[in-house]
């Protein structure tokens, strides 16, 4: 077996000994042209905020992607306070161990990639349905055989090229459903026909606008305000929940 295929298969296999973990391998080149990046009509992040951006590996080829499983009885996994969530901040944890372990292991260079594609972040759906992680269902998310639309993102990007994983085959489970995400929605933002980004990014700056008191407390004692960001398109999708 080569060292980079060698490599490959055991990341996978370190990244997914993490309890409610899948991940996959892709190419970052494919990943740059993806669907996500071809509808943004005006340059990318790169070009509108660079000063902001993290600075990437130099001709880094390859990304890990995790998903990692928020099961919708663990709502607290997503509530966000001081602009992350427990979940988020798990993932970016697991994302630098991995990081440490491959240099350690294998002498090859990577680093966490942030979120927000205006910091260095890249697409994840897309990255992730290029890895073989999952489909983009009806509700606009990746859904993955094993936890439906109940996970979340993040890449580790790899300075070399590891063999890359390929989007999954015959998995079509929008096909057989009657689609209760699409009219979970308490903004409309499918009712054009496919997701309508503006009305939901209504729905979402009104959940900000209104954090609750999550139960539990800062240092100086005074209760920790947090944001539970709509996910009703997410809980409506029955796939995954068998
Ligand atoms: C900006 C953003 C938002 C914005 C705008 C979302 C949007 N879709 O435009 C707002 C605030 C509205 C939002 C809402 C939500 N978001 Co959001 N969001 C992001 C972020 C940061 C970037 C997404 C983006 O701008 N995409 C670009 C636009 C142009 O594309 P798009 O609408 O997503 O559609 C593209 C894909 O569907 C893709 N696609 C479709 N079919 C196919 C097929 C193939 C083969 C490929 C390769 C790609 C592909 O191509 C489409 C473009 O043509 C990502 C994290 C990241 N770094 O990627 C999280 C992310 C997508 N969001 C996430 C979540 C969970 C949500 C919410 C449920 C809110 C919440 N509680 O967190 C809702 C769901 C909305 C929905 N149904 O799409 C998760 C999705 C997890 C999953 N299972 O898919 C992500 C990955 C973040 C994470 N923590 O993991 N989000």
């Amino acid at each position: 077996m080569s060292r980079h295929r060698l490599a490959a298969e055991e990341l996978i296999a370190k990244a997914e000994a993490f309890e409610g973990v899948r991940a996959g391998i892709v190419d970052v080149q494919e990943v740059l042209n993806g669907p996500s990046s071809q509808c943004r009509s005006e340059g990318d992040w790169r070009d509108s905020h660079p000063e902001k951006a993290v600075t990437w590996l130099p001709n880094a080829r390859s990304l890990l992607v995790l998903a990692m499983h928020h099961p919708p009885e663990q709502p607290s996994m997503d509530w966000f306070y001081r602009s992350n969530s427990p979940g988020n901040r798990r993932m970016y944890e697991i994302s630098e161990r991995l990081a440490e372990w491959l240099l350690q292991a294998h002498k090859l260079h990577a680093m966490s990639l942030p979120y927000q594609q205006e910091q260095g972040g890249v697409f994840l759906k897309d990255a992730a349905v290029l890895a073989g992680l999952g489909v983009v269902g009806k509700n606009n998310l990746l859904l993955t055989p094993q936890w439906g639309p109940n996970v979340r993102l993040r890449a580790v990007l790899i300075q070399e090229q590891l063999p890359a994983g390929s989007p999954l085959n015959g998995f079509q489970p929008c096909l057989s459903c009657d689609m209760p995400c699409l009219s979970a929605c308490p903004e409309n933002a499918f009712s054009p026909g496919q997701y309508h980004r503006p009305a939901c990014v209504q729905r979402l700056e009104n959940d900000r606008a209104n954090p609750f008191d999550g139960g539990q407390s800062d240092p100086q004692g005074k209760p920790i305000m947090v944001i539970d960001f709509c996910r009703r398109c997410e809980l409506a999708c029955p796939v995954g929940r068998d």
